[in-house]
C-alpha cells in the first residue's frame, strides 16, 4: 500500500484490510509523509499485527514505490503480491475475490472498473473520458486484451513478477501499470479482470496530475511504434531478461 500524505485514510484502511483477509502481511511503502502516516501505520501494528513500514525519505513517484514493495515482497519469498491505494478507493471487501481467483487460475488479476459489474464513480464527464479513452488507446495501441489497464488495484503471481526486471520498469502514475499490464502480456501471462467499484477519495489530498497523463500518453505512443514499427527493441530485451 504507498502512501503519501494519507493521514486521515490509513488507519480506517488498514483495519478493513486486516478484517477482509485477516492472515495477509501488509506492507505500508510511505515516502517521508509530513502529516505522520508512516508512524501511524506503526502505531496500527502494535495493534492489529503482521504490518509492517517501509520508510522512504522522499517522494519518488509511485512507480517507484511499487518497485521497492514489490522488491521487499519478492526477497522476502511471498508468492502473491497485491498493489491497492490506501485513500480507501480500493475497496478491501474486493481482496477475497482478487486473491481466489489468482489461486485458480491467473498471473495478474485486475480489479477492474471496465468490465460488467465494475464502477466508477460520479466523476466529470472529462476525467471519465480521460480514463475510459485512455484505455482503449494503450489497449489498441500495445495489443493487451485489457479493460483496465490503468488499474492500480491487482494481484500478481511472484513467479510473474520474477519474470520482469523491475528496474527496466521506469513509468510513474498510471503508465506504470499499464507497462506492468504490457509486461504480463508479452510474457504470455493469462489475466483475470474482476470487476470493482471504484470509489472517490473522500479525505485527503489527490497526487494526480496533469505531467502523469501527458507521461502515459508519450511512452504508450513510443512503445507502440517501437515494438511494431521499428520491431524490437522489447524483444532484445526480453531476450536479455531471459
Ligand atoms: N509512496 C508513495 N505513495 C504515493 C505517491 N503518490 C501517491 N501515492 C499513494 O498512491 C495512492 C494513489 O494516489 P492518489 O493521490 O489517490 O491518486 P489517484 O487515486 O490517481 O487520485 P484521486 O482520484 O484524486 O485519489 C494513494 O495511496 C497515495 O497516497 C508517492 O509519490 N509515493
Ligand atoms: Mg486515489
Amino acid at each position: 500500500m504507498p502512501t503519501f500524505n494519507e493521514a486521515e485514510n490509513i488507519d480506517e484502511a488498514l483495519r478493513k484490510v486486516r478484517a477482509a483477509v485477516p492472515d495477509a502481511d501488509v506492507l505500508v511503502v510511505d515516502d517521508g509523509s509530513p502529516d505522520g502516516t508512516a508512524d501511524l501505520a506503526d502505531g496500527l501494528n502494535h495493534e492489529l499485527g503482521q504490518i509492517s513500514v517501509l520508510r522512504r525519505t522522499e517522494k519518488s513517484g509511485l512507480g517507484a514505490a511499487y518497485r521497492a514493495g514489490f522488491r521487499q515482497g519478492l526477497d522476502q519469498g511471498y508468492e502473491s503480491l497485491v498493489e491497492m491505494d490506501s485513500d480507501l478507493s480500493h475497496d478491501p471487501a474486493a481482496l477475497p475475490a482478487l486473491l481466489s481467483a489468482l489461486e485458480s487460475a491467473a498471473d495478474l488479476v485486475i480489479g477492474s472498473r471496465y468490465v460488467p459489474g465494475g464502477s466508477i464513480p460520479a466523476w466529470s464527464w472529462h476525467r471519465r473520458a480521460l480514463s475510459r479513452w485512455g484505455n482503449r488507446y494503450s489497449a489498441g495501441m500495445l495489443g493487451l486484451a485489457v479493460n483496465d489497464a490503468t488499474a492500480g488495484y491487482r494481484a500478481y503471481r511472484a513467479t510473474m513478477l520474477r519474470q520482469i526486471d523491475l528496474t527496466a520498469v521506469k513509468s510513474e502514475g498510471y503508465t506504470f501499470q499499464i507497462e506492468m499490464t504490457y509486461e504480463v502480456v508479452q510474457r504470455g501471462g493469462r489475466i483475470v479482470e474482476v470487476p470493482i467499484a471504484f470509489t472517490d477519495r473522500v479525505r485527503g489530498t489527490s497526487k494526480m496530475s496533469g505531467r502523469i497523463v501527458v507521461e502515459a500518453l508519450g511512452r504508450v505512443t513510443w512503445w507502440a511504434v517501437r515494438d511494431r514499427l521499428l520491431g524490437g527493441g522489447r524483444r532484445r530485451r526480453r531476450a536479455l531478461v531471459a
